[in-house]
């Protein structure tokens, strides 16, 4: 089956990659969509955030070994609208806690309704629970070391925007 992992990924962080690097085990082809999110202003342009993926892909051992991921950036519209032109009839989405639960199962009903595209829910490992792309870009600009949170490819680039 081919599945899509979505997200605003500005910038990917190592919870959201050990969510594709599980998914890419689970699954016969993972897209990565770079998806726009209008609630959210960019600190990088989606082709960058898309070519850190890939530099962070290869750079993990378990998504050099499996070779069955891409990556995509998506132009506005709605998420059920290009999984539907790329023949994905779901989506894997990671959930770090209750918070999160409660703002994704909306959008997983809302996208069931529209669709029938269902969505896959699978645990965020614990070592990555407090991670998210905002809280990485406030600990770096404030000078807090978030070594081992983000792959290399994402360090470098927020050391060199800074
Ligand atoms: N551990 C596990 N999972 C994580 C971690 C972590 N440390 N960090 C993030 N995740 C998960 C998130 O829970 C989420 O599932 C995914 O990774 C992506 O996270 P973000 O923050 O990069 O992306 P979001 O939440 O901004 O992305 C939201 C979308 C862009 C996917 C959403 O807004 C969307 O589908 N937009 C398209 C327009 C649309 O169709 N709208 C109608 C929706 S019903």
């Amino acid at each position: 089956m081919k599945v899509v992992c979505p997200g605003s990924y500005d910038p990917i962080t190592m919870g959201h990659l050990d969510v594709i690097a599980r998914s890419a085990r689970l699954f016969d082809e993972v897209v990565v969509a770079v998806v726009h999110n209008p609630k959210k202003s960019g600190r990088f342009d989606p082709e960058v955030r898309a070519d850190l993926i890939r530099r962070s892909l290869e750079e993990d051992e378990r998504t050099r070994e499996t070779r069955n991921v891409t990556i995509e950036t998506v132009a506005g519209g709605l998420l059920v609208d290009y999984c539907t032109s790329i023949g994905a009839p779901a989506v894997v989405k990671g959930l770090r806690s209750g918070t999160d639960f409660a703002y994704e199962l909306p959008m997983a009903l809302m996208n069931k309704h529209l669709s029938e595209l269902e969505t896959i829910f699978v645990p965020g490992s614990p070592e990555y629970e407090h991670v998210s792309s905002s809280l990485i870009k406030e600990v770096h600009s404030g000078g807090g070391n978030i070594e081992g949170l983000v792959p290399g490819a994402v360090l470098s680039a927020l050391n060199a925007s800074r």
